[in-house]
């Protein structure tokens, strides 16, 4: 049967990437995002792009139950949607509570909530595969970020929660672990050359990634053949946390 991938946050940067890979490898593509025009683009004219809030329960519930009804099955989530919050996100003191309670309700309570109406799907047809997108600063600290880096630690043990809660349904759950990666989100910081500079000298390989880089590793962890992992992180950072 054809292969279904629901994509969260698809439509920009490693999403997109992975919208990519996915549709090479056959999928079929959900792309969810905030972003509606976005979303439909990477979708492609096979798949369906919906405008959703990973935050907003209602928002979920009504977004996968459409994926459901269209398609009809769900093989694959990958929750990607994430924020950093602006740069007043930054160290603890500075942290505006508003902020704090944004990166996590996008980056940790969006698992949760897509998660949840998505697994009933995979616990009816016995299969299905959850990939989130953590981050190296979920395993070790970025500067000056420290409510991304606090719900990347919460994606990352998110990720291991259900490896173990769903192992014996055929459901594997596994996650990424970007490195520094170019694209709208980080842009900003790569256009200034001594905050560019400050990511690439604690990189061994010397430069950021594309996202497609990453789309990459997604589509490999995502291969059926890989039947018997679930509940790793895949840390892909140009040797970042090996250093
Ligand atoms: P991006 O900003 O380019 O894309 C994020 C996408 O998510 C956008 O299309 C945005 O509209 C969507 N989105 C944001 N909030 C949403 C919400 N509440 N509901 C639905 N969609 C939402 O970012 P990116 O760099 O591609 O990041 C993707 C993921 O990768 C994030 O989880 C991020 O934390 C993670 N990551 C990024 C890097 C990096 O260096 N760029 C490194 C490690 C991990
Ligand atoms: C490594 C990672 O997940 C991104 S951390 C910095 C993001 S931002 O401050 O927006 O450049």
């Amino acid at each position: 049967p054809q292969r279904v991938a629901v994509v969260t946050g698809g439509g920009s940067g490693i999403g997109a990437a992975t919208c990519g890979r996915l549709a090479a490898d056959g999928y079929t593509l959900a792309v969810l995002d905030l972003d509606l025009d976005a979303a439909k683009a990477a979708a492609g004219p096979e798949g369906i792009g919906l405008a959703a809030d990973v935050a907003d329960a209602e928002s979920m519930r009504e977004a996968i139950n459409t994926v459901v009804r269209t398609i009809g099955r769900i093989d694959l989530l990958v929750n990607n949607a994430g924020i950093t919050g602006s740069q007043a996100a930054g160290r603890c003191h500075e942290t505006p509570i508003e902020e704090w309670d944004r990166v996590h309700a996008v980056n940790v309570r969006g698992l949760f909530l897509c998660s949840r109406v998505v697994l009933p799907v995979m616990l009816a047809q016995g299969s299905g595969h959850v990939i989130t997108v953590a981050s190296v600063a979920g395993q070790v600290a970025f500067p000056a970020r420290c409510a991304y880096t606090a719900s990347k630690g919460a994606a990352l043990l998110f990720a291991k929660s259900l490896a173990v809660d769903y192992a014996t349904d055929g459901i594997r759950s596994n996650a990424v672990c970007p490195g520094f990666v170019q694209t709208p989100m980080t842009q900003w910081r790569l256009d200034v050359p001594e905050l560019r500079s400050r990511v690439e000298e604690n990189i061994p390989m010397r430069r950021v990634a594309q996202p497609t880089e990453i789309a990459d590793a997604i589509g490999l962890l995502a291969d059926e053949r890989l039947s018997y992992l679930t509940g790793h992180a895949l840390t892909v950072d140009g040797g970042w946390t090996a250093l």
